[in-house]
């Protein structure tokens, strides 16, 4: 059974104001985001993915970005608390959403963790260690899914944002990455292979697997051609506007399987 759930989240009109760690603030247009959210959850409906849609948030300027308040596994919903103090008010409507779907569990303070940290393979999840996601989320969320026989495994992310700012499973046994952001020999001592992004698109290492299509940033042309050579099948959709938001295109939803 395979990813046919998608939660997400209109784009706040506030976008304007949201969170910048790596990057420097540049108008974002509200009305092209949302276009391009759109889009996105288009792409996911032509996959046969059902697209469930939270309340927007207007005044959290960073809420369309849904997969950082929970990590969803077959088992158990875990609620997050995120790293960034200004996000922590997200995560309530989330909880109401998946509630209907999993039991859930919570990560409690002084535990952080956020989604855009944590790469799901099939029995094993590579969680970063980041800005966002420290020592005690990481040890809170090993100790929810451990005992439904998930393995974890923390990266440091000392050079992006998230985890999957720098690196995404792509299915296949690969990961897609971008060495100068994490050390992806964690990839490889876990059998997965490592494809590079092309040097000149640093934030291409993110896209989101449906089935066996990758959905896929319309801006990384040159990652896109060297993944279509070694035989990806892509579906590009255009994610330039909420990049602005340090925003890639896994962070726009919560994908899960359902269960009957
Ligand atoms: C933030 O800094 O929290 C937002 N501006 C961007 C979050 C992106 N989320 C993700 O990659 N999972």
């Amino acid at each position: 059974m395979a990813m046919d759930m998608a939660i997400i989240r209109p784009v706040s009109a506030s976008i304007g104001q949201c969170e910048l760690t790596h990057m420097d603030r540049v108008p974002i247009c509200h009305e092209r985001a949302q276009a391009q959210h759109d889009a996105y959850a288009d792409a996911l409906r032509s996959l046969g993915v059902q697209v469930i849609e939270l309340p927007a948030l207007h005044d959290q300027p960073d809420a369309v970005f849904v997969e950082d308040t929970a990590v969803v596994i077959d088992e158990i919903a875990v609620l997050s608390r995120p790293g960034a103090a200004s996000r922590r008010g997200e995560v309530t409507s989330m909880k109401v959403c998946i509630e209907a779907y999993r039991p859930t569990a919570t990560i409690e303070a002084p535990g952080t963790l956020e989604g855009g940290d944590v790469i799901h393979t099939e029995r094993t999840l590579f969680v970063g260690l980041s800005s966002r996601t420290n020592q005690a989320g990481f040890n809170q969320l090993q100790g929810h899914l451990q005992p439904h026989g998930w393995t974890l495994v923390p990266v440091p992310v000392p050079g992006a944002l998230h985890l999957k700012t720098a690196a995404v499973h792509i299915g296949r046994g690969h990961v897609l990455a971008n060495p100068d952001w994490i050390d992806t020999a964690v990839f490889t001592q876990h059998g997965l292979d490592v494809i590079h992004v092309d040097p000149d698109e640093p934030f291409a290492g993110n896209g989101v697997l449906v089935h066996d299509t990758l959905v896929f940033g319309a801006q990384y042309p040159r990652t896109i051609d060297k993944l279509a050579e070694a035989g990806f099948k892509l579906l590009p959709v255009q994610a330039d506007e909420l990049a602005k938001a340090e925003g890639s295109l896994t962070c726009k939803s919560v994908l899960f399987r359902s269960i009957s």
